[in-house]
């Protein structure tokens, strides 16, 4: 049974596009996969995190997964600062890694934006610490959005460089699984920008905790165009915010683009935004709904975190201490 590895940052509540990029593919591969599934508390300090917001994030993304399916007995779940071989192997691979490699990073690029100087080095060497998350479990298969794509072309080219560099053979290659053409979802007030849980627009987003009226409410405000819906997806070119709300709506309803068009075609977005609100509902309502019910019991919640991280660490701690062993380390 191959190995899948994947992680979400606790920096806010888990939104449509971690749902449709990540979450709804971790839950479907557990059925023939081994899954570790990781809150990266980490990666999350990449950015300024109030120490308790984070604290709370951590749970409330529990709260989430579990809710979704995340099935902590059968698989994995844990947050990433409770086991220290990432750290140890991060910064191994910092080591490894290139300024080159890192400087043709986009999302450190549109993370840092103008403002370069002013950012932490975490949030630069960042993909070296994804790398580590994954190689550390040796996991061969990363279920992620198409925004993680680049990293992970970078964290084989650290795995082949340690390989090439120790003369060993020792890191295995990592495989994304990447959902289809819906794997990016847009925000809902931009669709040239991804959507994400820490933009300062709760109206750019729908949240996994949100209400029916609030996805209501805030698929009737989401940008949109003059034009009707065209009836097939190439009518779609150089109309981003009309594409984001398609995709989304053929990723719920499990059709293609042009099947969705070929229904709504020729209809206004008001009739449109009604049936997408109806289909985002349904998938939503009962992950939110679950999610309240767990939040309940904070100590259950850290207790599924304790018992991930016990059983992640017995997993990598021998493969990290045989990197270490590599590189030279006198134990
Ligand atoms: N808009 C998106 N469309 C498709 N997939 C997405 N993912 C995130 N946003 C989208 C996927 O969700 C997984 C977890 O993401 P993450 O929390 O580790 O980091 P992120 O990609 O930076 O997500 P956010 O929501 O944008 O977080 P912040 O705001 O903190 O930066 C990943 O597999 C990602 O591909």
């Amino acid at each position: 049974m191959q190995r899948i590895f994947s992680g979400i940052q606790p920096t806010g509540v888990p939104q449509l596009g971690n749902y449709l990029g990540a979450i709804r593919n971790w839950v479907a591969l557990q059925a023939d996969h081994e899954c570790i599934f990781c809150l990266v508390d980490m990666h999350a300090l990449t950015v300024w995190q109030d120490p308790a917001s984070l604290r709370a994030q951590t749970l409330a993304q529990t709260a989430v997964l579990l809710a979704a399916g995340i099935d902590p007995k059968a698989h994995i779940l844990y947050n990433q600062s409770a086991v220290s071989a990432h750290a140890r192997l991060g910064w191994i691979f910092n080591c490894v890694s290139r300024l080159g490699w890192l400087n043709r990073m986009t999302q450190f690029k549109d993370k840092a934006g103008k403002d370069r100087e002013n950012h932490s080095a975490g949030l630069y060497v960042y993909p070296n610490l994804m790398a580590a998350d994954i190689l550390a479990f040796h996991a061969t298969r990363v279920p992620v959005g198409d925004d993680q794509r680049q990293h992970l072309e970078l964290a084989n080219d650290i795995a082949q460089k340690f390989n090439h560099d120790y003369g060993v053979d020792f890191f295995p290659a990592i495989e994304p699984l990447i959902p289809g053409e819906t794997a990016r979802i847009m925000s809902l007030r931009d669709g040239t920008k991804k959507m994400s849980k820490s933009d300062p627009s709760a109206q750019s987003r729908i949240e996994l905790t949100d209400t029916a009226d609030e996805i209501a409410l805030k698929i009737r405000r989401a940008k949109t165009d003059p034009e009707p819906l065209p009836s097939d997806a190439a009518g779609l070119e150089g109309r981003p915010e009309a594409r984001n709300l398609v995709s989304i709506f053929a990723a719920l309803s499990g059709e293609t683009i042009d099947t969705v068009l070929a229904r709504h075609g020729g209809s206004g977005f008001g009739p449109f935004k009604q049936a997408l609100a109806d289909v985002v509902i349904a998938a939503v309502a009962p992950v939110a709904d679950e999610t309240r019910r767990l939040l309940e019991d904070p100590a259950h919640l850290q207790g599924v975190l304790r018992d991930g991280a016990a059983r992640a660490e017995a997993i990598c701690e021998p493969i990290v201490k045989d990197a270490e062993r590599i590189v030279g380390f006198l134990r």
